[in-house]
């Protein structure tokens, strides 16, 4: 039986394990990259560590996310990662150079190798037939430290696209449609791939699209193949060189088939306020739209923006719209302030704003009271965009700038107008905003500013674990709910006591408060407990405030391996309906803890204050088993050491 593509890049990096799904295995990183939000508490961890240069092939230190300088906080936070950066050897890609993912996919990914990055959207570079992860700061510190990465050997989800597309439905739409088959904890434990004639079809952005919003399916990464496409694209990066054809064997085994016709696709958005609520947007109808915001590294490459701008060129946008374009790179507003599209979109009354994340994460642009946004981004959850009453519905960049001009949700079907896109056979290329390290660890003076903290290390772990039930929450709990971002806290992401005041107040204001009054305790929560963002701030907050454990019905991959790493225990219900009988504030107590969760069986703990019991697991490998019972992955390593 021959192997799938994920299988062979696994296979081609395997340091220790069995190939075996669910069994852990140890693979070796080729590359990483960080941002700016979760780089600052990467390179802390990474300083930890006493290394004096990076050992993997490649890393980059992007800044893409805190654009905005309101008060000194970014600014020194980005002088510090640039200065630390050159220090251990790692590129720096300057602000204004654009969006990590966009960037890497231009000018670094490489197919075949491994990508480890501390945002939840790496797998955008599996576009060009990489494997490229999603992980918190400390394991890809660890990563550049030179140390192996763990993961579950994913099952494999054969996603075949046969057919052709119809006009005026895009990459966006196919994503959007396995979505709505699989759900936001369908790819958990999971790699997507994709296979099939429709893949020809697909332009290296375009499959892009597919792989980074695949993070929404909580999978581990998605990846295409390296093909004839792959290739044009590379050397219209002068890239050509590192190209080498992938693709699984003919008699490869998959876990899963998902098949999609591209032929039956129509437009799609997903509504308020998940990325799985997908539905036509014929169906959904004409709803009036207050915003439309086209960028975010799901949709602002060349071919996106040139749609846009074609669609746009010679109109005015609506009178009650605002629309506005980040685009993805500096190549990317290179070209288009080269061949004029710029002054097209310009014309139209976009208001285009730097390459970088910007309102994605709420780096302003938040709407008005009640405004429905249409955003060609990557996740609606509420509140992310900065108002809380704002409905977002996620939509392509065809179906974003036809609707700016009409002021409606509009089919883009609807709109007679050609608007093909063909990539470039050369993009412009000039890397003088990407900063090679210093030759020399100790020609460098790392600048740290005032708002740099040290960052919260846990204990090892007691012999009995004890604390009240301070949140129960519901299903999909995202890490924007559990250390929230926006313009306002993103400035403070080296600042976890600071951040810590934020903690779950999306869901309970009282949140923090109530953990300071208990002296810490126990968060219980639903099911794919910490979908989304890689960030590890989600784990370092609660660690601050004195969570001990997290009880869940089940958990999200980034989010249990960020907890691990911060030594809080993950347990989950073995009976699901046990949920429903917890009260908050009822006292709960896992005796013994150290040698229960060493046995690898399910666990009783008793709530105390309903006089019962429940079973639960700690569903963990035998190193992550270490980690918590050393207090974290950082004890760990330093136990090892020592
Ligand atoms: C996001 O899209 O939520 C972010 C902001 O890029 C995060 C990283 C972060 O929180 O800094 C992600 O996706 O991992
Ligand atoms: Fe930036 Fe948004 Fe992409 Fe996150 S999802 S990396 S905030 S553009």
């Amino acid at each position: 039986m021959g192997f799938n593509l994920t299988q062979k890049i696994i296979k081609d990096h395997l340091v220790e394990g069995v190939m075996e799904p669910g069994l852990e295995v140890g693979i070796r990183i080729d590359q990483t990259l960080t941002q700016d939000s979760t780089g600052t508490m990467a390179y802390l961890q990474l300083e930890a560590m006493d290394i004096e240069q990076v050992k993997t092939k490649l890393s980059v230190a992007y800044i893409d996310h805190n654009m905005l300088q309101e008060g000194f906080e970014n600014a020194d936070d980005h002088k510090y990662i640039q200065t630390v950066a050159s220090k251990h050897g790692v590129f720096f890609s300057r602000p204004g150079n654009g969006i990590c993912h966009q960037v890497h996919l231009e000018r670094f990914g490489v197919p075949g190798e491994t990508l480890l990055g501390s945002d939840s959207h790496t797998p955008t570079n599996g576009g060009i037939g990489m494997l490229a992860i999603g992980a918190g700061g400390l394991d890809v510190a660890a990563a550049m430290a030179g140390e192996t990465y763990y993961i579950s050997m994913p099952q494999v989800v054969n996603v075949k696209l046969t057919g052709k597309l119809r006009p005026f439905v895009a990459a966006k739409d196919i994503i959007l449609e396995v979505l709505r088959i699989l759900s936001v904890k369908g790819g958990v434990g999971k790699v997507i791939e994709y296979t099939g004639e429709g893949v020809s079809q697909l332009s290296v952005p375009e499959r892009a699209t597919i792989t980074n919003m695949g993070a929404e399916l909580g999978a581990t990464t998605s990846i295409f193949p390296s093909d004839q496409i792959t290739k044009a694209f590379l050397e219209a990066q002068n890239r050509g060189d590192i190209w080498v054809e992938l693709s699984a064997d003919s008699d490869a085994r998959y876990d899963e088939l998902v098949e999609i016709d591209l032929s039956t696709l129509e437009p799609l958005a997903a509504k308020p306020h998940s990325p799985d609520n997908v539905a036509p947007v014929a169906e959904i109808g004409p709803i009036k739209v207050d915003q439309v915001a086209i960028g975010s590294c799901t949709n602002s490459s060349y071919q996106d923006l040139m749609r846009v701008a074609t669609i746009l060129k010679g109109k005015t946008v609506d009178p009650n719209v605002s629309l506005v374009i980040s685009p993805g790179s500096k190549q990317v507003l290179t070209m288009l302030a080269t061949n004029g599209a710029l002054a097209d979109l310009i014309a139209a009354g976009a208001r285009v704003l730097e390459s970088g994340c910007g309102p994605c994460i709420g780096m302003g642009q938040a709407p008005a009271t009640n405004a429905i946004c249409l955003r060609t981004f990557n996740r609606n959850f509420k509140g992310r965009c900065g108002t809380d009453s704002a409905g977002v519905y996620l939509v392509s960049p065809e179906t974003a700038a036809f609707s700016a001009l009409t002021g409606k949700l509009t089919d883009p079907r609807n709109c007679l107008q050609d608007i093909t896109v063909e990539l470039p056979e050369q993009f412009l290329v000039n890397d003088n905003m990407i900063i090679a390290p210093a030759k020399g660890h100790d020609v460098v003076e790392v600048v740290r500013g005032p708002n740099i903290k040290a960052f919260p290390l846990n204990t090892p772990l007691p012999a009995t674990v004890k604390g009240k039930v301070l949140i129960k929450v519901e299903d999909n709990i995202t890490t924007d709910h559990i250390m929230p971002s926006n313009a306002k806290l993103l400035p403070y992401r080296s600042n976890i006591p600071y951040l810590a005041g934020f903690c779950l107040t999306p869901c309970n204001p009282q949140f923090p408060e109530r953990a300071k009054e208990h002296n810490g305790g126990i968060i219980v929560g639903g099911d794919n407990y910490g979908q989304g963002s890689s960030r590890e701030h989600a784990a370092l907050a609660p660690l601050f405030l004195g969570i001990k454990a997290v009880l869940t019905k089940s958990f999200a991959r980034i989010h249990k391996a960020n907890l691990i790493n911060s030594g809080i225990v993950p347990l989950t219900f073995v009976d699901p309906s046990d949920f429903d009988n917890i009260q908050e504030f009822d006292m709960l107590e896992i005796r013994d803890i150290r040698t229960q969760i060493a046995k690898g069986e399910p666990l009783v703990i008793r709530n105390t204050t309903q006089q019962t019991d429940y079973l639960v697991e700690c569903n963990v490998t035998d190193k992550e088993l270490a980690m918590l019972l050393a207090g974290g992955k950082i004890n760990c390593i330093k136990q090892r050491i020592s």
